[in-house]
């Protein structure tokens, strides 16, 4: 059966200050995402269509149907289990591993990258994420509403950030694009890139 739990984050919960605080993390990870994990149980479960589907494969299935509630509580699973990992301490900056390099350089290079990044993130209206993806070999920056995510939209993620309220309030009040540029330039695990990038089929 199609099983989710909820990770351990990967660091410690001050780990990542002051970027983004330990009451934040504690929130958002014990709180919301755990929220997700517990609301989406019993919609995959044995006996569902879902069962023995993966996470990705599930994503896939409920968007394509237009099951809302999987698309809202599994979507945000998957994409709150990444997150986690798209953020180290000490992480974020220009030094980019070799083919996630190569692939922002034929996008237009870093500085585009990051702008549309950052761009694509405050102009997300209300609730939702914005992404690094992968579709047809080329790097595309994109963004989704609520708990969608890239994998819906054929595409394959690589990197996303939260720009839910719930993500950066505490630490940045109003001020989305402060906490786009410390994400960036501050947070961003480009190991956990790269891997994800080898992944893409
Ligand atoms: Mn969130």
């Amino acid at each position: 059966m199609a099983k989710i739990e909820l990770p351990k984050l990967p660091y410690a919960y001050d780990a990542l200050a002051p970027f983004m605080s330990k009451e934040t993390l504690e929130f958002h990870h014990d709180k919301h995402h755990n929220a997700y994990v517990t609301a989406g149980t019993p919609m995959i479960a044995d006996g569902t269509k879902y069962a023995g589907k993966s996470v990705e494969e599930i994503c896939k299935m409920a968007f394509e149907g237009k099951d809302q509630p999987v698309i809202n509580q599994i979507g945000q699973h998957y994409n709150h289990t990444h997150f986690w990992n798209w953020m180290k301490k000490g992480g974020g900056g220009k030094a980019l591993p070799g083919k996630v390099e190569a692939l922002v350089t034929a996008y237009g290079g870093y500085d585009k990258m990051r702008a549309d990044f950052i761009q694509a993130g405050t102009t997300q209206f209300g609730s939702g994420w914005c992404w690094l993806a992968v579709k047809g070999g080329k790097l595309e920056v994109m963004k989704t509403p609520n708990g969608e995510n890239p994998l819906m939209h054929g595409a394959s993620p690589i990197l996303g950030c939260d720009v839910w309220e719930h993500s950066y309030y505490i630490d940045y009040r109003n001020m989305r694009p402060k906490y786009l540029e410390a994400f960036v330039d501050s947070l961003v695990n480009w190991d956990y890139v790269e891997q994800m990038l080898a992944d893409v089929k």
